[in-house]
C-alpha cells in the first residue's frame, strides 16, 4: 500500500471522476497510452519531449470535453460575442496553467510520481510561444484567461507566426539575437482546422462598372492571393467549464497556386509564390513602441484581419442570421492600432461582398469597432505611406478617401474655419509624402476609445487624441490594466499562493479583492516570519538560477533589486545604472561603510535594430563585471542581466523580488502590468507618478511605497521652458562622477568611445529626463536601503503589498470592458 497518501485505502488519495477523466489513475493510463499510441514509444527509450508530449495531450484530451461543449452551447443559443483582435498574444506556456484551471496540478503530479516522472521537469520542457513582444501582447493573454473565467463568449483573433521574438543571448555584454523557432518539437495545444480557410487579396487593381441596375459597382483584381488557415488554441478558464478559442491565422499558397508556371516549366516560379504566401505569417516583428512601415507589416495586418472579420460573419450567418445585424452579434476590440484596417475591410465586405448600401455599412461598422490605445509615444503611432499602402490595399484606400471624404464634411462643419484641427483629425496626412492615419482610422470607426491606465486616459485627452476627444467626448473611457492571478501567484508562486490560502480560503484567486483579508496578518509576527521565508526560499531558487546560467554568486540574503521590461530609453533602465555606479563610488571611498548588500537584476529584450537600446544592455554588464569583481566591494552589491526575458523567466523572477524598480518617465509609460505582478507577488515598488504605478500607490498606500521625480506635468513644464541637462551635471558633483567615468572607459577596459552615443544623448538632450530625476532617485533608494534593515517593518509593508492589488486583477479590467464597452454577458458552460 502506498503509505503517503493517508486515506487507508492503499489506492490513490484522490477520488477517480470518470465522467471528466481527471483522476490520478485515469491520468496514469492517458499518460501511458499516449506515450505509446501518439508518440509511439515505450518507457525504456522515451525521450524527456515524449514524456512532455504524453501528459501535455492527456491534459489536451481534458480540455476538449470543455471546449466542444463550450462551442456547441454558443452555437446553439446565439449570445454576443467579444473578438479581440490582436496582432499579438504572449501566452507563455500552456501545461501549467491548464493544469491549474483543470484543478488537476496535484493529480497530475502525483499521476508522474507513480509513473517515475518529475512533473516540474517535465513542465521546463515546454518551449513557450512567443507571440509577442512585451506589455501589449501579454495583456491580450491575460485577457483571454479572463474572459474565460468570467464565462464570457470570446474568440481571440489573430497571427500564427511560425517564429515569435526571437531569442536573447548575451555575448561579451552585447545582445545577440536567434530565431525563435517555437514549432521545432510540435505544437501539442493547437488544432489545424484546414477546413476553415479564406483568401485574402493583395495588391492590384479596382475594377468600376454599373450593374443591371445601375448601381457603381467595384471589383477588386488582385495581384495576390493569400490563404489564411485557422489553428485553434483552447483557452480554458479557472475552475470553469468555459474554453473559449484563440483562432490564429497561418498563411499559406492557394490550392491552386501558379499553376500556370508549374506546367509552363517554371518550378522556380511556382515556388516563388509559394513562397511569398507563406511569408506573411512567419515571423513577428520585434519592435515595441517602435513602427515598421515595412510592406511586409501591413500585409500580415490586413490578413489577419480580413481573416478574422470573414470568419465573423461567417459564423454570424450560419446562424440563420442577417448580415444587418452584424453589430448585435459581434463587438470587435482593436488591441492597438494594428488591426485597425478593419474598419476599411468591413466597409469593403458589407459593401462589395454582402451588396449594403454605404450608410446601411458605416452604421454597422462604427457599431462594431471599440479601440484600444496602449501608448503615448509618438514614434510608435502607425502611419502608412499612401503609395504603399495603395499597391498594397487599392479598395481599401478608396473606401478610406471616402470614409475621410465624408467625415472631413462633418467636421468642416462641426469646427467651422478651424483648418488645422481639421487637417489633424483628418484620415490622411499631408506633407512631402500623404500617409494614412491609422489611429485617426480607429477612432473614427469605433464607438469606444479607452486608455489603459487612468492618467494614460486623461493624457490621450490632453494631448494625442486631444481633438478627438472635444469633437467626440462620449466616446472616451479608460479601462486599468490587469494581470491574470492564476499565472502570476498561482502558478509562479505555489507557495505564496499556499500560504495565503492557508489564512483566508481560496476565493482570492477568482476575486482578487479578497486579499484585502489578509491586512490583520501584516501584524502578526508568525505570519510575517512565514511571509518572508517564502521570499527568501524563491530568492533562492533564483540565485540557483542566475549561477547555473551566468556563474555568478548571489546572495540570497541581500537585497533583490529587480528591473525587468523590454529595453527602452524612456523605460530608463540606465537611471537605474547610474544609481548602481553612484552607489559603487560611495562604497570605493569608504570601503567599510555600512551598506545594505544589493543584488540588481536586469532583464529584457532591445529591439534588434534600437541602437542605444542595445547599448545600454552593453552598459549593464560592462558595469556588472567591474562592480561584480572589485574586491573593495566584497559582493556587497552585484549587478546581473538575466538573458532572454519572457514568460517562463518572469515566472521565476516576479516571486524572487524585493523591490520593484518602476522608473520611466512621468507620462511615458501608458499602464505598465510588470509594475502589478511584482506588487502582488509581495515587491515594494520604487516608482514615479507615471500608468498604473499611480494608481498601485493610491492601493497600497503611499507609506508602502518609494516615490520619486517629476510628475507628468513637471516633466512638460521642465521642457517647455528650456530644459538643460548640463546645468544637472555640472551642478551635481556625484552625477557628473558617473557620466565622467562611463566616458573615461572606466567600465570598458579603458576605451572611452563605446558608451560615448548614450552619454552624449544624455549630456546635450536627454528627452526622458534622467539627469532632472537623478537625485530624486538617489535619494529614495537612501529610503529603500533603510527601510530594507528593519525587515520585519518590510515584511509588514510587503504583506500590506500583495493584499491590498485586488484591483489589478485582469479579471476586473474584464468585468468593465463588459459591463461599460462590449455590453455582453456571461454564459455558464455546462458538461453533457
Ligand atoms: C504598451 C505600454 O507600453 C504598456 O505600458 C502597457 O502596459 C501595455 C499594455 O497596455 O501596452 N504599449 C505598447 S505599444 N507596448 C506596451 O507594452
Amino acid at each position: 500500500a502506498d503509505a503517503t497518501n493517508g486515506n487507508g485505502n492503499g489506492h490513490s488519495p484522490y477520488l477517480e471522476d470518470s465522467r471528466t477523466g481527471l483522476g490520478v489513475d485515469t491520468l496514469k493510463r492517458a499518460i501511458r497510452n499516449n506515450l505509446f499510441y501518439v508518440q509511439g514509444k515505450f518507457p525504456e527509450i522515451a525521450t524527456r519531449n515524449d514524456y512532455y508530449m504524453a501528459i501535455a495531450y492527456a491534459v489536451r484530451d481534458r480540455l476538449l470535453q470543455r471546449w466542444v461543449a463550450s462551442v456547441k452551447q454558443y452555437i446553439q443559443e446565439k449570445h454576443r460575442v467579444v473578438a479581440y483582435l490582436s496582432a499579438e498574444y504572449l501566452l507563455g506556456p500552456h501545461l501549467a496553467n491548464n493544469l491549474i484551471n483543470l484543478g488537476i496540478y496535484k493529480e497530475t503530479e502525483q499521476a508522474c510520481k507513480e509513473l517515475g516522472l518529475d512533473l516540474e521537469w517535465l513542465i521546463e520542457k515546454e518551449v513557450e510561444p512567443g507571440l509577442g513582444n512585451g506589455g501589449l501582447g501579454r495583456l491580450a493573454a491575460c485577457y483571454m484567461d479572463s474572459l474565460a473565467t468570467l464565462e464570457v463568449p470570446a474568440i481571440g483573433y489573430g497571427i500564427r507566426y511560425q517564429f515569435g521574438i526571437f531569442e536573447q543571448d548575451i555575448r561579451d555584454g552585447w545582445q545577440v539575437e536567434d530565431t525563435d523557432n517555437w514549432l521545432r518539437r510540435g505544437n501539442p495545444w493547437e488544432i489545424a482546422r484546414r477546413e476553415l480557410s479564406y483568401d485574402i487579396k493583395f495588391g492590384g487593381y479596382v475594377q468600376t462598372y454599373l450593374d443591371r441596375a445601375g448601381k457603381l459597382c467595384f471589383n477588386w483584381i488582385p495581384e495576390l492571393v493569400v490563404k489564411g488557415v485557422a489553428y485553434d488554441t483552447p483557452i480554458l478558464g479557472y475552475k470553469v467549464n468555459t474554453a473559449n478559442t484563440l483562432r490564429l491565422w497561418k498563411s499559406e499558397a492557394p490550392h491552386s497556386f501558379d499553376f500556370q508556371s508549374f506546367n509552363a516549366g517554371d518550378y522556380n516560379s511556382a515556388v516563388n509564390s509559394k513562397i511569398i504566401c507563406e511569408n506573411i505569417s512567419k515571423v513577428l516583428y520585434p519592435n515595441d513602441e517602435q513602427i515598421e512601415g515595412k510592406r511586409l507589416r501591413l500585409q500580415q495586418q490586413y490578413f489577419f484581419v480580413s481573416c478574422s472579420l470573414q470568419d465573423m460573419i461567417g459564423i454570424h450567418l450560419r446562424q440563420g442570421e442577417k448580415i444587418h445585424d452584424f453589430h448585435k452579434k459581434f463587438v470587435v476590440q482593436l488591441n492597438d492600432t494594428h488591426p485597425a484596417i478593419g474598419v476599411a475591410e468591413l466597409m469593403r465586405l458589407l459593401m462589395d461582398v454582402h451588396q449594403l448600401e454605404w450608410e446601411e455599412a458605416w452604421d454597422i461598422t462604427s457599431k462594431t469597432f471599440a479601440y484600444t490605445n496602449h501608448t503615448l509615444l509618438p514614434e510608435a503611432l502607425e502611419t502608412w505611406d499612401l503609395q504603399l499602402f495603395g499597391s498594397v490595399l487599392p479598395r481599401h484606400l478608396q473606401l478610406i478617401y471616402e470614409i475621410n471624404r465624408r467625415f472631413v464634411d462633418y467636421a468642416t462643419i462641426k469646427l467651422y474655419g478651424n483648418h488645422q484641427k481639421i487637417s489633424s483629425l483628418s484620415l490622411i496626412g499631408e506633407g512631402p509624402r500623404k500617409y494614412i492615419k491609422m489611429a485617426n482610422l480607429a477612432c473614427l470607426g469605433s464607438f469606444a476609445i479607452n486608455g489603459v491606465a487612468a492618467l494614460h486616459s486623461e493624457l490621450l485627452k490632453k494631448t494625442v487624441l486631444k481633438d478627438w476627444y472635444e469633437l467626440m467626448p462620449h466616446k472616451f473611457q479608460n479601462k486599468t490594466n490587469g494581470v491574470t492571478p492564476r499565472r502570476w501567484m498561482v502558478l509562479a508562486n505555489p507557495e505564496l499562493t499556499n500560504l495565503i490560502s492557508g489564512k483566508i480560503g481560496e476565493g482570492w484567486i477568482k476575486n482578487l479583492h479578497e486579499l484585502k483579508q489578509l491586512e490583520p496578518f501584516a501584524d502578526d509576527p508568525e505570519f510575517r516570519k512565514e511571509w518572508m521565508q517564502v521570499k527568501f526560499n524563491k530568492k533562492k531558487a533564483l540565485a540557483k538560477r542566475i549561477k547555473k546560467r551566468l556563474g555568478v554568486d548571489v546572495d540570497p540574503n541581500s537585497m533583490f533589486d529587480i528591473l525587468v521590461k523590454r529595453i527602452h530609453e524612456y523605460k530608463r533602465q540606465h537611471l537605474k545604472v547610474l544609481h548602481i555606479i553612484t552607489l559603487y563610488n560611495q562604497i570605493k571611498k569608504n570601503p567599510s561603510m555600512d551598506v545594505v548588500p544589493r543584488t540588481f537584476i536586469f532583464a529584457g529584450k532591445a529591439a534588434p535594430g534600437y541602437r542605444k537600446a542595445k547599448l545600454m544592455i552593453k552598459l549593464i554588464n560592462s558595469v556588472g563585471e567591474i562592480v561584480n569583481n572589485d574586491p573593495d566591494i566584497n559582493g556587497r552589491i552585484k549587478v546581473v542581466f538575466y538573458p532572454n526575458y519572457n514568460v517562463t523567466n518572469a515566472q521565476k523572477i516576479y516571486p524572487a523580488a524585493d523591490v520593484s524598480e518602476q522608473i520611466s518617465t512621468a507620462g511615458k509609460e501608458a499602464s505598465g502590468t510588470g509594475n502589478m505582478k511584482l506588487s502582488l507577488n509581495g515587491a515594494l515598488t520604487v516608482g514615479t507618478l507615471d500608468g498604473a504605478n499611480v494608481e498601485i500607490r493610491e492601493c497600497v498606500g503611499e507609506e508602502n511605497f518609494f516615490l520619486f521625480g517629476l510628475t507628468a506635468d513637471e516633466v512638460a513644464k521642465v521642457k517647455s521652458e528650456g530644459y538643460k541637462p548640463w546645468d544637472y551635471y555640472s551642478e551635481n558633483p556625484n552625477l557628473k562622477e558617473v557620466i565622467d567615468q562611463i566616458n573615461s572607459g572606466y567600465f570598458s577596459h579603458l576605451d572611452s568611445k563605446v558608451f560615448k552615443e548614450l552619454t552624449d544623448s544624455l549630456l546635450y538632450d536627454d528627452q526622458y529626463l534622467l539627469f532632472a530625476d537623478y537625485q530624486s532617485y538617489i535619494d529614495t533608494q537612501a529610503k529603500v536601503e533603510e527601510a530594507f534593515k528593519d525587515q520585519d517593518k518590510w515584511a509588514r509593508m510587503s504583506i500590506l503589498n500583495t493584499a491590498r492589488m485586488g484591483k489589478f486583477s485582469s479579471d476586473r479590467s474584464i468585468r468593465e470592458y463588459c459591463d461599460e464597452i462590449w455590453k455582453v454577458e456571461s454564459v455558464p458552460v455546462t458538461l453533457d
